[in-house]
C-alpha cells in the first residue's frame, strides 16, 4: 500500500530521520489491525453517516421549510421515521467511529509522512473528517440529553460541522474506494490467514473477524439503548434516551411545561381568546366557540427532533376550518404563523407553508385521547400537523397570522 515517496518527499523524509517510538517499524503489534477492517469499518460508518446525512438535511429543511422544494407533507409519521433513524445511526456510529480510529491510528506514525500532493491533501482532509465527526457524534448525543453545555446553537453547529464532514468525506472516499475495492474483494473474502499473522493485507484472521463481530455487537447494542426513545416495544431497554414515550402527563413526554415557558393560569383562563387574523377582519375564538365547531380528530406523532416519539389521538378544529371561519380565502393563503402565549422563547412561534398547514389533518388540538388537553401539552390550544418536527407543534396558542 505504502508507494514510494516523490522525490521532495524523500529528500526531506529520508529513512535515517525517521524518529524512534510510535514512529519505529513494528511499534504496533496488533494483530486485530488491517486494511480489511479498517474498509469493512469504513464501509459500516459510510452506511451509518449517509442516512444521518440525509435525514439530518431532512430535519433541517423541515425546520425552515422552503417553498420551492416540495415534500410529501401528507405522510403523518414520515419525520418520525426520518428522525427516529437519524438519531438511532448516530448512536450506532460511536463504537464504529472508535473501533475505525483505534484501526487506523497507527498509520499516523508511517515514514514517510507524506507522500506526494495527493497523500497531503488526502491527510490534511482527515483533520476535518476526525474532527467534524467526533464533534458530530458528542453534540448529538448531548443534545438527546437535553444537556448543552456549549454556548453555540445546537442545530446551526450541527449543520455547519455536518458539511464539513460531508466535504472530508468525499474526499476520503475517493481517495480510499481503490483500497477497499481491493480489500473487500472476492479474493480476499476467502483467503484466511494465521490467528497471529500481522500482514497488513486485506485477509481476514479468526481474530481479526471475532473483533468485526464484537464492533457490530457494540454498534447494535447502542443502537437499542435510543431505539425505544420511538419503538414501543423496546422502551425498555432504552437506558440512552431521556425520553420514555408513554411517560409524562396524560401518558406522553413533555420538553416545555407550562411553568418553565412562564404560561400560568391567568393567561390560559377564561379570558383566553385565540386571535386570527388574515381575514377581512381580526376573528377571536374562546374555548368554548373552538368547542362548538365542527370537531376533526387524528392519529399523529408529536416526533421530536431529539429523537423521541409518541404518537396520540388528537381532536380539535381543522386549521382549514377556523381559516375559513375567520374569513380567510384559503386559495390565496401561501403560510401561516402561529404564535404562543409564551412570549418570546425560541419555540414561541412557528411559520407553516401552505401545503402542511392546510392539510385534512393539520389540527389546532384542543383534546388529546378524549380528554381537555392537559397545560404542558399546550392548553387551551396547540398546534399538531402532519409531518413535522415537535418543535413546531406550537403548544398554548394565542394567535394565527395568514400570509
Ligand atoms: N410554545 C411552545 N410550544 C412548543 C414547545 C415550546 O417550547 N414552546 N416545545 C416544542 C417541542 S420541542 C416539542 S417536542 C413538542 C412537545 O409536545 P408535548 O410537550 O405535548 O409532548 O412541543 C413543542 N411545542
Ligand atoms: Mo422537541
Amino acid at each position: 500500500m505504502d508507494e514510494p515517496a516523490d522525490r521532495i518527499g524523500a529528500r526531506i523524509f529520508s529513512e535515517d530521520r525517521r524518529p524512534g517510538g510510535p514512529f519505529r517499524d513494528g511499534a504496533f503489534r496488533s494483530t486485530k489491525r488491517s486494511e480489511r477492517v479498517a474498509s469493512v469499518l469504513g464501509a459500516a460508518l459510510g452506511a451509518t453517516f449517509s442516512v444521518c446525512l440525509l435525514t439530518g438535511v431532512a430535519s433541517h429543511y423541515l425546520q425552515q421549510p422552503a417553498a420551492w422544494l416540495p415534500w410529501p407533507a401528507r405522510i403523518a409519521g414520515l419525520y418520525r421515521v426520518t428522525q427516529g433513524l437519524h438519531v438511532v445511526c448516530g448512536v450506532a456510529s460511536i463504537p464504529l467511529l472508535a473501533a475505525k480510529l483505534w484501526t487506523v491510528y497507527p498509520r499516523l506514525f508511517r515514514w514517510p509522512p507524506l507522500r506526494s500532493l495527493a497523500h497531503t491533501v488526502e491527510r490534511i482532509s482527515l483533520v476535518p473528517l476526525v474532527a467534524g465527526s467526533i464533534f458530530l457524534l458528542a453534540t448529538g448525543v448531548v443534545n438527546i440529553q437535553y444537556w448543552y453545555p456549549f454556548g453555540f446553537f445546537f442545530p446551526r453547529a450541527h449543520f455547519w460541522a455536518a458539511v464539513l464532514v460531508a466535504g472530508a468525506l468525499a474526499v476520503h472516499v475517493a481517495s480510499q474506494l481503490h483500497v477497499a475495492r481491493r480489500t473487500l474483494g472476492r479474493a480476499n473474502r476467502s483467503r484466511r490467514l494465521a490467528p497471529d499473522d500481522t500482514t497488513d493485507t486485506g485477509a481476514l484472521t479468526v481474530e481479526r473477524r471475532r473483533f468485526i463481530r464484537g464492533v457490530a455487537g457494540a454498534s447494535g447494542l447502542f443502537a437499542l439503548l435510543v431505539a425505544g426513545a420511538s419503538v414501543r416495544p423496546l422502551r425498555s431497554l432504552a437506558l440512552l434516551a431521556s425520553r420514555d414515550p408513554d411517560v409524562g402527563p396524560q401518558g406522553f413526554p413533555v420538553n416545555k411545561t407550562a411553568a418553565s415557558a412562564g404560561v400560568d393560569s391567568a393567561s390560559t383562563g377564561a379570558g383566553w381568546r385565540l386571535q386570527v387574523a388574515g381575514g377581512p377582519v381580526p376573528a377571536s375564538f374562546s374555548r368554548a366557540d373552538l368547542l362548538a365547531m365542527p370537531p376533526t380528530e387524528a392519529v399523529l406523532p408529536i416526533a421530536c427532533v431529539e429523537g423521541w416519539s409518541a404518537s396520540r389521538r388528537w381532536s380539535g378544529v381543522r386549521v382549514a376550518d377556523l381559516l375559513e371561519a375567520s374569513g380567510v380565502d384559503l386559495a390565496s393563503v401561501k403560510s401561516v404563523t402561529f404564535h404562543s402565549l409564551e412570549g418570546d422563547g425560541l419555540y414561541s412561534r412557528s411559520e407553516h407553508l401552505r401545503a402542511f398547514v392546510l392539510a385534512p389533518d393539520a389540527l389546532v388540538a384542543l383534546e388529546v385521547e378524549g380528554e381537555a388537553l392537559d397545560v404542558d401539552h399546550g392548553y387551551p390550544a396547540r398546534l399538531v400537523i402532519p409531518d413535522q418536527p415537535g418543535v413546531r407543534q406550537t403548544k398554548w396558542l394565542s394567535r394565527i397570522e395568514v400570509a
